[in-house]
């Protein structure tokens, strides 16, 4: 996954990110005088899981962290003073943000297609800031990913569906405008294509979400999609053109991709 929307975008409360080149992205490659401002949102102090019961942010002093650090991406490297490294490279922005935990914070991602009258379909959610995204959210501690995102689909858009059964498109860094070099998010992204006879009845925008609803996969729209959602939806249909079960509508599947390419 790219490394575009954590160094040029950042929610608004987060304080302007310091510039990040191209040529001075990664840890390896010199990059004298960056000196990024320090952000942590007043939520993590208020949810630190060492001081408050049901606390989903970790202590705001990495060292007193209590537990190992995971990430998809492998090993985590760490800097001079110990805290972990965003494994793409430098963000403008030091801390954790809004993101609750040092390291990766894992999220699930739940991809839904379709084909109604002719026409592919995919299901969104419109987040609170206006954005188009796939539902999905954080994963709970010891919550496997797929329990994750079958909660976090009834709870976006009130759709039952065991995410159990769905394909495996992605393990790994998502470039989410939240990032820092300190914390960033992940995910598991996962897929399911809803035959024709399949009917989950119709999304509700709850919860994080104030709208859901089925939208035909056209460019104009994916490019807009929040953080790496774009880019998960082309690898999923890029897998799911191969599989058996995609000979029915392999049409309708290619003309999408041809699309979606066309704009990457
Ligand atoms: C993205 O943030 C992930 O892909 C996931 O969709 C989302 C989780 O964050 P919240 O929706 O809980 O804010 O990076």
């Amino acid at each position: 996954m790219a490394h575009e929307k954590a160094r040029k975008e950042r929610p608004s409360d987060y304080p302007e990110r310091a510039p990040v080149p191209d040529d001075r992205m990664e840890w390896a490659q010199a990059y004298p005088g960056y000196s990024p401002p320090f952000f942590e949102h007043d939520s993590l102090r208020r949810f630190d899981r060492t001081k408050t019961p049901g606390g989903w942010a970790d202590p705001a002093d990495h060292r007193q962290l209590g537990r190992a650090l995971f990430s998809y991406e492998g090993p985590v490297q760490k800097d001079a003073e110990e805290r972990p490294q965003n494994p793409r490279g430098r963000t403008g922005i030091g801390g954790r943000g809004k993101l609750g935990k040092w390291g990766a914070n894992q999220a699930a991602d739940a991809l839904l297609t379709r084909v109604r009258a002719g026409a592919l379909e995919l299901l969104l959610i419109q987040r609170k800031n206006g954005q188009w995204a796939l539902p999905g959210g954080m994963v709970d501690d010891g919550e496997a990913p797929q329990r994750a995102a079958t909660r976090e689909l009834e709870e976006e858009t009130g759709l039952v569906l065991d995410m159990g059964r769905a394909t495996l498109v992605y393990q790994g860094y998502v470039d989410d405008p939240r990032n820092t070099d300190h914390a960033w998010m992940e995910t598991t992204a996962l897929h399911a294509h809803l035959s024709d006879q399949e009917d989950l009845g119709t999304p509700k925008g709850m919860d994080d979400a104030q709208d859901a609803a089925w939208q035909p996969v056209r460019a104009p729209l994916f490019d807009t999609l929040f953080a790496s959602h774009g880019d998960l939806v082309r690898s999923a249909l890029d897998s799911f053109q191969k599989s058996p079960s995609a000979a029915p509508i392999l049409g309708q599947i290619q003309a999408v991709l041809r699309e979606l390419h066309h704009t990457s």
